[in-house]
């Protein structure tokens, strides 16, 4: 029976011979029944693991939204210290629930349990799977000072007017930017884009630009992806020209005196909406000014503008503002891919080409290769050209700008990477110390970089941790946090009580100003209320979904996982553990040698696998791959299918190791 070892077992059980599709992915009732073996200790299903509340296991939700994962449970195979320091714990789904869906849907058994694992039940399964906005695109109108807002701008349409479009220098607000500007180019309105530069501007409207933008002619000024806070610079503009605030960042107060402020996070607003980013809301906005124009008769003499079109910035936007992507998030990234992959902006075409990409594109392509390239401008350099991107029909000034993304993208690497050395080593005493949050800082260390810093800090020590660059006496910085523990309102009590300058944020981020003096008190303050991080293990705990054998580890596995894909924040890309496997062969391959290559064997012998390894310049899981054939291991890691010259191979992508 071959596909007695090429089985897949999930550390729940299930009955045998019930699954559908199960012959089909070579996944055999053998091996699910074999889970006493593959994974000792776990409890018989109806029995809950004890203290998982306790515990709280919501170290290793990838969702980022702060809150624990009731389906994180018991422990995997015993790994308690793998080759990186952490604890290996089963996602669980309800037994009940998987085969529901797997039988409703008559989707391979897999696929019910992953589905279940993120806490989808039988009646949202269809949904995820196929995710249109037909089904899942709420209502503009759900969204408080929407109608005025979809009438004043289509007021200014039918007019004429000319409309500025007030954005923000991080990828969403490029994307908002360039969807209000597309829509309003697209049915007649002369716009005028703004991006305000991050080192000398800041972040959010400011009088003097906002007043320039009203000399220039504009009579309606639309801030997208902030505004939600301006409403003092926004006054500026009193019987100068209107103003509409898209936004999604929290509100602490009432909104500013304008017009309209369309924003989930609006205190008063029961939208529920509050996971959409600002690219979304432009979005609904845009259908509800269409839906507008369409009832007062405006197209019956002309085409309706394609909204759909528009869908490549949303999923931009949603992926690199690390916006979950479950529900309607999901239906917007999906479309908008589609359209991505149809190349038709052709500033987004120039930058897939600099980079010779050409997959069809993923949410990976969206976070980690177009995203960046946009952003860092707005880190580094000139704030705007990521939008300029974005809006440009020239072909020729696309492959330029594109061109020059992709240098300032770099140069952002490199001043990442001169600060990432140092600002590691002080992390790393200081988490010898004992310290509950991190917080480092350096002179001159590059504001538009400090963020992405921490993060990795936090990554690495499983911290809060918080980087600052200190220049003339003033240090600006950015925090990052781990689930549960709440550094925004740290923060907040760090401004509160005189500490900083400025400074405020979210459960998991945060931003802040101080005098370079004060750092060690506003340290001293983040460890005194943020204690219980220091209790936290040293490693985020691994979330891993199942057992595979490397014979099981098929194309069609890959490709029966690939279905929940768009992977991402809210949405992790399962983990599944290659048992007890041997290293036949590993190489350093690629630029600089960063990555390892390796091609490994199941117990029996049989078909080799390849499977890969990146970031592997040092540490114990490179050098036990790189050691080959000395024991078994427990590989933990991603199975994708790849295409190659035609042909479509299972790859195994690892992230943890631990010896078998
Ligand atoms: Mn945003």
């Amino acid at each position: 029976m071959a596909d007695a070892v090429g089985n897949t077992t999930v550390p729940t059980l299930a009955a045998p011979g019930t699954a559908s599709g199960e012959a089909a992915l070579g996944i055999s009732a053998l091996g699910i029944a074999a889970l006493g073996i593959a994974a000792p200790g776990i409890a018989p299903p109806g029995i809950a693991p004890p203290g998982i509340a306790a515990l709280g296991f919501a170290g290793a939700s990838a969702a980022g939204l702060g809150a624990p994962d009731p389906h994180l449970g018991t422990p995997a195979l015993n790994v308690t210290n793998s080759l990186t320091g952490r604890r290996w714990i089963w996602r669980e789904p309800e037994a009940r629930i998987s085969l529901g869906i797997a039988q409703r849907l008559g989707v391979p058994d897999i696929v019910g349990r992953l589905l279940a694992a993120r806490g989808i039940g039988i009646e949202g399964a269809n949904d995820f799977l196929d995710p249109t906005l037909r089904a899942l695109l709420p209502d503009p109108s759900l969204l408080i000072d929407m109608e005025v807002a979809a009438a004043r701008l289509a007021d200014a349409v039918r007019r004429g007017e000319t409309v500025a479009v007030f954005g923000d220098y991080d990828v969403d607000g490029a994307c908002a930017g360039a969807l209000m500007a597309n829509l309003l180019g697209a049915l007649g309105c002369t716009t005028i884009p703004y991006v305000p530069d991050r080192a000398t501007e800041g972040y959010g409207p400011n009088a003097a630009a906002l007043l320039a933008l009203a000399a220039r002619g504009a009579s309606l000024v639309v801030c997208v992806d902030c505004g939600t806070a301006a409403a003092a610079a926004l006054a500026a503009l009193d019987g100068k020209a209107d103003v509409l605030v898209l936004d999604h960042h929290k509100a602490e107060g009432p909104p500013p005196a304008i017009l309209a402020t369309v924003n989930p996070n609006r205190l008063d607003c029961t939208s529920g909406l509050t996971l959409l980013c600002a690219t979304a809301v432009a979005f609904l906005t845009a259908v509800a000014t269409v839906r507008a124009l369409r009832r007062a008769g405006f197209f019956a003499a002309r085409a309706e503008p394609d909204l759909m079109a528009l869908l490549d910035l949303v999923a931009l936007a949603t992926v690199c503002d690390v916006m979950p992507l479950t529900g309607v998030n999901r239906a917007l990234v999906c479309q908008g891919l589609k359209v991505l992959g149809r190349r038709n902006r052709i500033g987004l075409a120039a930058l897939l080409d600099v980079v010779q990409s050409r997959d069809k594109p993923s949410a990976f392509t969206l976070g980690y290769v177009l995203g960046p390239r946009i952003n860092a401008a707005g880190r580094i350099s000139q704030a705007d050209l990521g939008l300029r991107l974005l809006l440009t029909d020239d072909p020729a000034e696309a492959a330029r700008l594109a061109a020059r993304l992709d240098v300032v993208n770099r140069q952002r690497q490199e001043v990442e990477a001169s600060m990432m050395e140092t600002a590691m080593a002080a992390a790393e005493r200081q988490a010898a110390q004992g310290h509950a949050v991190l917080l480092v800082h350096g002179d001159g260390w590059h504001p538009g970089v400090v963020g992405i810093v921490a993060g990795r800090i936090k990554e690495r020590f499983n911290r809060p941790a918080c980087v600052a660059g200190v220049a003339d006496g003033v240090a600006k910085g950015s925090g990052r946090s781990v689930p549960g523990i709440d550094l925004g309102a740290a923060v907040l009590a760090a401004r509160q009580s005189g500490i900083l300058t400025t400074g405020g944020g979210h459960p998991m981020a945060a931003g802040f100003t101080l005098g370079a003096g004060r750092l060690e008190a506003f340290h001293e303050l983040l460890n005194e209320r943020l204690a219980a991080a220091a209790l936290l293990p040293s490693a985020a705990d691994l979330a891993v979904e199942g057992v595979i054998s490397v014979l099981g580890a098929t194309t069609e596995l890959a490709q029966a996982v690939a279905r929940l894909a768009p992977f991402g924040a809210g949405n992790a890309e399962p983990l599944f553990v290659l048992q007890r496997a041997r290293v036949l062969r590993a190489d350093r391959v690629g630029r600089e040698g960063g990555t390892i290559r390796a091609f490994i064997e199941g117990e029996g012998g049989g078909r080799r696998l390849k499977a890969m390894l990146f970031r592997a310049r040092e540490g114990a899981l490179a050098d036990a791959l790189l050691a080959r054939n000395a024991v078994p291991l427990h590989l933990a890691g991603h199975l994708r299918a790849e295409e190659w010259n035609g042909s479509v191979n299972p790859g195994f992508f690892i992230t943890d190791a631990a010896v078998a």
